[in-house]
């Protein structure tokens, strides 16, 4: 568990050093972890992405990258790469490319395993009532979001979406209110 805990930190403070930033706060505090966020073509068509951006910067986390794409089918299938033996992945790549993405990169203290919480359970009939999933959403092939599910994996997403001039560092005027920095 504690060795769970170090590993975890020593990602987190790495991908900080990644992104071209300092790790900011001391001990077990790493805030600039960064996750790959996606509202997926239903939420986009739904109208969601308000919805879902809000629950993000509610939450106090900050907004690093932001951008409406029509993702290549050579992205998705890098993307879901561990799900290519499923009966569901052709079917998947297809509705990931039907329409556009919104993809997001947010920054914050541990703010993949806390987006992923947000996010809720992949079968909306298991997320819980509060999680984006469990509160919009009925079927499990439209769960509407995509949050990374680890430091590693966040990092590799985020390459993969993202060019590195397309991420934002500015500076939070709310992070003595958010952190104790
Ligand atoms: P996650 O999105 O919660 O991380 P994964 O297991 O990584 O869940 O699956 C990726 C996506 O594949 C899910 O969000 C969902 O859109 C789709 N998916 C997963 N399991 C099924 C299924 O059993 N039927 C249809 N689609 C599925
Ligand atoms: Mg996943």
């Amino acid at each position: 568990m504690l060795l769970r805990g170090l590993s975890r930190l020593v990602a987190a403070r790495r991908s900080c050093w990644a992104a071209g930033r300092r790790p900011l706060g001391s001990g077990s505090q790493v805030i600039c972890e960064q996750t790959l966020v996606a509202v997926k073509p239903d939420g986009v068509q739904r109208r969601l992405v308000g919805e879902i951006i809000q629950r993000f910067e509610k939450r106090g986390f900050q907004l690093v990258g932001l951008k409406l794409v029509q993702v290549p089918r050579e992205v998705l299938s890098a993307h879901y790469h561990d799900l290519e033996e499923k009966t569901f992945y052709p079917a998947l790549i297809d509705y990931m490319s039907s329409g556009p993405i919104v993809a997001m990169v947010w920054e914050g203290q541990d703010v993949v395993k806390v987006s992923r919480t947000m996010v809720g359970a992949t079968s909306p009939t298991q997320a819980l009532p509060g999680t984006i999933r469990g509160d919009l959403c009925v079927d499990i092939s439209r769960n509407a979001v995509h949050a990374s599910d680890s430091v590693e994996v966040a990092q590799k997403e985020i390459a993969l979406w993202f060019h590195h001039s397309e991420l934002v560092q500015w500076k939070c005027c709310a992070h003595s209110n958010i952190y104790n920095v």
